[in-house]
């Protein structure tokens, strides 16, 4: 694959956009894009082609990997790079002569670029440069005690921070052995876990777990030994049960890490209840890799996210930059050897997010503790994370402002018993047209990826606003806060 990729003239430093299903190719091309020196770019592959027509332009990749079949569904943009290297990348591969060597890069030369959703609407690319990549796999591998006889279930999305690096750089330091499920699916993982020691997730992935049976004794009923769906007792199984989730299930695990949202102490509680064991809750940021940790031996508490890594600094701070006492709410703000090189082609947007020497504004709310453990309490911006994904209102808000029919509309993020927090759009027409809600979802197809859709509109007379005129979300999260959960 290096070697195909330097046949169709990607140089050392150049974007290889992928866009390509869960496999272990698309593992193998993140490693040639690493091994020749490119920058391996991958997308959600829920994006739709208008939103992959953003990230092309922004980013300027030499070469654009898609799924089969979909290349007629690629934006204009990407049949603008030429058709030079049109064709299936497969047949370039067959075709070329092996990458040899590795490519010299410098420890501050980027490897990876990962676009975050931006409070503006625009997405930004986060460049991530080897020495990033290397400090926090290692910082990780050893915090987090990987051994060779490890087996990592891994059922996360690999265009993540999360399932790419934490989870794959974790097991590859130490050669292991990889359960690569292409997505989460409860009975697949429920079979799974006792061939595996580690499994990483999101905690939606461990609710759904959780909302399986514990194990139960089967009901059988004696039927007529005659008949035809019976065992050899004349026995007829009445229904196939669910596949039960317990102890049992997690006896070879020594380690449930979960981190991309928040968990729910009901959820850490219960899930130690049922399984015995304690989930490790650590806290990142595509811009920083892992930032904090609960740690792997002493406790686990939850609800907070652990200590500073090591190598990361952590403070807490107010609006100007100035540390709060202990134990007091601020701005999280971090120096890390993790930390991104900036915001591809944003520099003004990489200075606002830094303090001149060198501290990150990572946007999340929290506080420390004496003994040096963060608990996050919020986020200074409206976003919402939904099972794991971030999704910036801004982005729905300006295409639903746009409908005829629409004077405008609140989007926020509530509580939602499966994926954390569910996106609501909260209408207020102007009354020009009758434009009802299933035109307004009908909107956002093809438009939007659909984990960003509402999943709920209401329509409301006006939105409330403060002195400055500005919408109140908060306001608006407390009104629709029980929208799921009652
Ligand atoms: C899927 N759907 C969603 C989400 N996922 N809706 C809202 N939020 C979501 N997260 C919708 C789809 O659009 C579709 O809707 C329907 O659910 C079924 O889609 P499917 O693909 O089958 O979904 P699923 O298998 O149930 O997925 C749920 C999931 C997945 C397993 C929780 O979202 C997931 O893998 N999340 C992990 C994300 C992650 O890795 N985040 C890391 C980024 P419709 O039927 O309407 O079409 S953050 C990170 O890396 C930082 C640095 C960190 O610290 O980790």
């Amino acid at each position: 694959m290096a070697g195909a990729l330097s046949r169709l003239g990607v140089a050392t430093g150049d974007r290889v956009v992928v866009q390509i299903d869960k496999s272990t190719d698309n593992v193998a091309l993140y490693l040639a894009c690493l091994r020749m020196g490119a920058v391996f770019l991958p997308l959600n592959t829920a994006y739709t082609s208008s939103e992959v027509a953003y990230f092309v332009d922004d980013a300027s990749p030499t070469v654009v990997v898609a799924r089969p079949g979909t290349l007629n569904d690629l934006p204009t943009v990407v049949v603008a790079l030429g058709t030079e290297g049109d064709g299936s990348f497969g047949a370039a591969t067959d075709a070329a002569a092996p990458f040899v060597g590795i490519a010299e890069r410098d420890p501050d030369d980027l490897a990876a670029m990962l676009y975050t959703s931006g409070t503006t609407g625009r997405s930004k690319g986060a460049m991530l440069t080897h020495a990033n990549l290397e400090s926090n796999a290692l910082a990780l591998h050893d915090f987090w005690a990987f051994r060779a006889d490890d087996v990592l279930l891994h059922t996360l999305p690999i265009f993540h921070v999360h399932g790419l690096f934490v989870a794959l750089h974790c097991a590859m330091l130490s050669g292991n052995e990889v359960i690569f499920l292409p997505k989460f699916e409860v009975a697949q993982v429920i079979e799974q876990l006792p061939n595996v020691t580690v499994m990483m997730g999101v905690p939606t992935q461990y609710t759904r777990l959780l909302a399986q049976p514990r194990p139960q004794t089967q009901v059988r009923i004696q039927v007529d030994p005659g008949a035809n769906r019976h065992d050899s007792q004349g026995f007829e199984d009445l229904h196939q049960d669910p596949p039960a989730f317990d102890a049992g299930t997690c006896s070879s695990i020594r380690l449930f890490t979960s981190g991309s949202a928040p968990m729910t102490e009901a959820v850490h509680t219960e899930f130690t209840s049922r399984t015995g064991h304690q989930i490790l809750e650590r806290y990142g940021m595509t811009e920083a890799g892992m930032i904090t940790s609960n740690p792997y031996t002493g406790d686990r508490v939850p609800g907070t996210v652990g200590f500073a890594l090591p190598g990361v600094e952590l403070r807490v701070c107010d609006g100007d930059g100035l540390s709060v006492p202990t134990g007091a709410t601020g701005v999280v703000e971090i120096r890390s050897p993790g930390l991104f090189a900036g915001y591809w082609q944003m520099p003004e947007r990489t200075t606002a997010e830094h303090r001149c020497d060198g501290w990150f504004i990572t946007g999340d709310v929290g506080s420390v503790d004496a003994q040096g453990r963060l608990t996050l309490e919020g986020r200074s911006s409206d976003m919402i994370i939904s099972g794991g994904y971030n999704i910036y209102p801004k982005e729905v808000e300006m295409v639903l402002d746009d409908l005829p029919g629409v004077l405008e509309t609140g989007v926020i993020g509530v509580p939602h018993p499966d994926l954390g927090e569910a996106v609501v759009a909260v209408v207020v027409r102007d009354g020009t047209t009758d434009i009802t809600n299933d035109e307004l979802a009908a909107s956002l197809d093809g438009v939007l990826a659909r984990f960003k859709h509402p999943k709920r509109y209401i329509s409301a007379e006006a939105l409330p606003r403060n002195a400055m005129s500005k919408v109140q979300k908060a306001a608006l999260r407390t009104d629709y806060s029980d929208l799921f959960t009652t």
